[in-house]
């Protein structure tokens, strides 16, 4: 019998090794840092299509965008910043675009607040993150790329506080605040998160690696204008390369409301995440912080790296939360890559989008985090139909019919039979990850207790469809649950990233034989939340015949038992007032 380690280990190997053959192949998500296409970089687009632009997720009119950038509620405004390339439709020239909106869901695009004209960032302005200080005024933090090539930490201010809008920002003289010092490699040091106050500083923490070691640098300052290193990180990892994008925020024990990032105390866990370069995904973990040391450890059966806890098990990277004071939430923003070619990207004039802000908060379990999307979303709802106590048989796919199937929000009930049925979860798979565990075990797969679930984006005669679903194993004394959005079969076209993105979903069936799916459809993206945003996962996906009306929506089943679709609630989704121009 193998212990624990081992199993991990292997797992580790076993991933590594794919990693290494997406690397090669390079159509994946998977790469080291940006791809740069001098070729594409400043190709403007002649003609924008249409056809895959989402209606209500974030995006610009046209060109490149990845990173959320410092995220913040200020004037009675929402603020997003996110890294775009204003000459074309890959990554290259960026800048910090800036985006204003009173809901999170309308938003109106600004001028570019930060771009690259001092010798602290003339190569560059990379990621960072807004801190509103006492007596509400708002500061940026952000990598700066300078003339030595290094990774420097600056700051920019408003030039005019009282203007809600934050239209025109300073980068002050005494920039760049930090730089990489002899310890430290210049060229992984980046991505400053919000600060924090506590025992009469500032703190910030800055992104990097050692050797192999992903690092959370810290810094502190009285100022918040003089910085110094501490001599220890808050927390990093051994194998876990360059940690990119960290956040770093408490959330209460109890409850769902999100709290200032400087709060502390016996009632909150801390939440540390990374952005891990060498495989494009992110993880977190719960723990403790420990003002006075400023020490974080997490809880003791999480693990960091890239076999703990993700945010999401798709396309969903560089994500930063931030406290909103108005409704007392902590919302989440992130970053959801194209699966497409750079040459796709280049054609079709624009790449990226932002994931639909969530809600996240602690389980009551306190053993994970739970996502929402945030409520404002569902005034986008319009055309509502419903299906209640549908039994699905095996082989049943029932069409939801009567909304827009390419621009919907869905949400769906099962309640399950008895869990006898299931199939046997061979003790073998636990040297898989469940990733490919769901290749191997497809929606057209028969299984005992599913793969059952929702078809999305389906062409009428199921050419194309990219299945939402779940699949409930019987292990020793448990039941495992596993849910797959796969893109296996989303589309005809050619040269496409196809994967059949996963995750376990941690819940006891033993009580209520319940499984609830959300997902958020819209033209090339797939947005969905298990058990109440306990395993979240986002496909990007390229339909040509299941576009616009061409596109269904099925609920399903293909396990030897029946399930149920208690209630099922779809609505056709409106198009919100997106940066109609910028
Ligand atoms: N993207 C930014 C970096 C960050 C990376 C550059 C993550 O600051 O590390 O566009 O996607």
């Amino acid at each position: 019998m193998m212990d624990i380690t081992a199993i991990k280990l292997l797992v580790e190997v076993i991933f590594l090794a794919c990693c290494y053959v997406f690397a090669i192949n390079n159509i994946t998500g998977v790469e080291a840092l940006h791809n740069v296409y001098p070729e594409f970089q400043s190709l403007a687009a002649v003609k924008v299509k249409q056809v895959h632009r989402t209606a209500f997720h974030f995006q610009p009119p046209r060109n490149w965008i990845n990173d959320p950038n410092g995220p913040m509620y200020f004037g009675g405004l929402y603020h997003l910043f996110y890294q775009y390339n204003p000459e074309g439709a890959v990554w290259g020239n960026i800048v910090w675009a800036h985006s204003v909106s009173k809901d999170l869901i309308n938003w109106e695009a600004l001028e570019p607040a930060i771009y690259p004209s001092k010798p602290f960032d003339v190569n560059g302005c990379w990621s960072g993150s807004a801190t509103v200080l006492p007596g509400n005024k708002p500061i940026i933090l952000y990598t700066g790329i300078d003339s030595q090539n290094r990774q420097v930490q600056n700051y920019a201010i408003p030039e005019n506080a009282s203007d809600p809008y934050l239209r025109k920002w300073i980068k002050p003289d005494n920039n760049p605040l930090v730089i990489p010092d002899a310890g430290i490699n210049a060229t992984a040091f980046r991505d400053p998160t919000t600060a924090w106050w506590g025992n009469g500083h500032w703190k910030m923490l800055v992104g990097g690696k050692r050797k192999h070691r992903g690092m959370a640098y810290l810094y502190r300052s009285k100022d918040f204008v003089h910085w110094v290193k501490a001599h220890h990180p808050l927390h990093s990892a051994p194998q876990t390369g360059m940690w990119e994008c960290p956040d770093f925020y408490p959330v209460p024990l109890v409850g769902k409301l999100g709290l200032d990032t400087s709060k502390v105390g016996r009632d909150v866990k801390h939440v540390l995440k990374v952005s891990l370069d060498e495989t494009r995904y992110e993880y977190y973990t719960v723990g403790t912080y420990f003002p006075e040391k400023d020490r974080y450890v997490p809880d003791k059966e999480l693990v960091d790296g890239w076999s703990g806890l993700r945010y999401d098990y798709g396309n969903f990277y560089a994500s930063k939360t931030f406290f909103d004071p108005a409704k007392k939430r902590r919302i989440l923003w992130a970053w959801a890559n194209e699966s497409d070619t750079a040459s796709n990207d280049a054609a079709k004039g624009w790449a990226g989008i932002q994931t639909i802000p969530r809600d996240v908060w602690l389980s009551p379990d306190g053993k994970q985090l739970l996502q929402w999307p945030v409520v404002e979303l569902e005034t986008l709802r319009g055309k509502k139909v419903g299906i209640n106590k549908q039994i699905l048989k095996q082989g049943d796919h029932v069409e939801v019919e009567g909304i827009t199937a390419a621009q919907a929000d869905v949400e769906v009930i099962f309640s399950l039979p008895s869990l006898a049925k299931a199939e046997e979860f061979n003790p073998s798979w636990s040297n898989l990850d469940a990733q490919t565990l769901c290749g191997k075990k497809g929606s057209k797969i028969q299984g005992g207790i599913g793969p059952f679930g929702l078809l999305t984006l389906a062409s009428k005669n199921l050419e194309e469809f990219t299945p939402v679903f779940f699949r409930v194993f019987k292990a020793k004394g448990r039941h495992v649950v596993l849910m797959c959005s796969d893109a296996t079969s989303s589309s005809l076209q050619d040269n496409l990233y196809r994967p059949s993105f996963a995750g376990f979903v941690d819940v006891d069936l033993s009580h209520s034989k319940k499984l609830s799916l959300r997902s958020l459809i819209d033209h090339s993206v797939v947005e969905s939340y298990g058990a109440g945003g306990k395993t979240c996962i986002t496909s990007r996906v390229y339909p040509t015949l299941a576009v616009n009306n061409g596109a269904h929506l099925y609920v399903f089943n293909n396990g030897t038992q029946p399930v149920t679709a208690e209630s099922l609630n779809a609505w056709s989704m409106n198009a919100p007032t997106m940066n109609k121009r910028i």
